[in-house]
């Protein structure tokens, strides 16, 4: 039985809205543990992370040379420590699983699952988080993860951000219907693959994410599934910072991660995952946290029959 580890990350320097810092708690108040094991992995938790207060903190105190990112030294402390803590659970044998907070922590992620490696990424999220402190509109560094591993602008010069494991044409984006105006020329004009809500309309949900599967896994050592909780149908999962109209439902999301974890029985491709922007203040009932530990069950084999 694979052990999985999960790194529990309550971070929300990244966001605007206060609330997904207890995005783990709700995940595991929802029965995550008690779901991986119906799924027949052993999980292991390990606590969370220490992150301090935001109120203790000055959003601004240490700017980039160019353009704004908030509370970037915050959250270069954390993303630090949680790349520490994956790169050593991949070392031991081990599956980490971090629970967000905000989408920057998948900046510590994807540095500790590429630290050795060459690691392909699917994103299943409304946005794009491309930007870097240059482009960002809102200087909230959870729009900024994939702009940081890929070491665009600033974070070129920012070693605990980039992550010269990833390259660009191992990133497939699935289910995109939120991009600022600059950003929508940075995907089109990357060697990024871009699987908008339309191509999911048009082609359905098994057959995009097969594809992006494809794009991930050639030429890479394994496979990053980077599961923001906006990629969802806000009337599915409420509880998220940043809602937007028009996402998956609650089958296609299904369908998506049980399309992953059936390739991964077969090739053992996936190799770290993270979920996050569960927000359960604006939830109702833990709804969407309840529907992320759901999710994560599927991608690691729950089954109906
Ligand atoms: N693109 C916008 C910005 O950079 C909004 C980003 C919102 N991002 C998330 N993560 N919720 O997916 O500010
Ligand atoms: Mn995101
Ligand atoms: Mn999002
Ligand atoms: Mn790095």
């Amino acid at each position: 039985m694979s052990t999985v580890r999960i790194i529990g990350t309550p971070m929300d320097y990244g966001a605007n809205r206060r609330g997904v810092d207890m995005g783990p708690s709700a995940i595991r108040y929802a029965g995550l543990a008690d779901e991986l094991e119906a799924a027949g992995v052993d999980p292991v938790d390990t606590g969370d992370l220490l992150v301090p207060r935001a109120e203790a903190r000055d959003p601004d105190a240490d700017p980039p040379t160019r353009g704004d990112a908030k509370f970037l030294r915050e959250i270069e402390d954390v993303c630090s420590r949680l790349a520490t803590d994956v790169s050593e659970t991949l070392a031991d044998g081990a599956f980490p699983l971090v629970l967000g907070g905000d989408h920057s922590v998948a900046i510590g992620s994807l540095n500790g699952s590429a630290d050795d490696a060459d690691v392909g990424v699917i994103w299943f999220d409304a946005h794009a988080d491309l930007n870097t402190p240059e482009t960002s509109p809102s200087g909230n560094v959870h729009g900024m993860p994939l702009g940081a591993v890929l070491g665009r602008g600033v974070f070129g010069q920012l070693e605990w951000a980039h992550a010269p494991g990833v390259r660009e044409s191992s990133i497939a984006y699935v289910g995109l219907r939120s991009i600022d105006d600059r950003e929508r020329e940075l995907v089109q004009e990357s060697e990024m693959t871009a699987f908008t809500m339309a191509d999911i309309d048009e082609r359905g949900i098994t057959a995009v994410v097969e594809d992006a599967l494809a794009v991930a896994t050639d030429g890479t050592d394994g496979v990053h599934v980077s599961l923001d909780l906006d990629w969802l149908d806000p009337k599915t999962a409420p509880g998220v910072g940043t809602p937007v109209r028009g996402g998956v439902t609650y089958r296609e999301a299904h369908a998506a991660l049980e399309t992953i974890s059936d390739r991964h029985e077969r090739d053992d491709v996936v190799r770290s995952m993270d979920v996050v922007e569960v927000n359960p203040i604006l939830d109702e009932a833990n709804e969407t946290a309840t529907l992320a530990a759901d999710l994560t069950a599927s991608a690691f084999g729950k089954r109906i029959l």
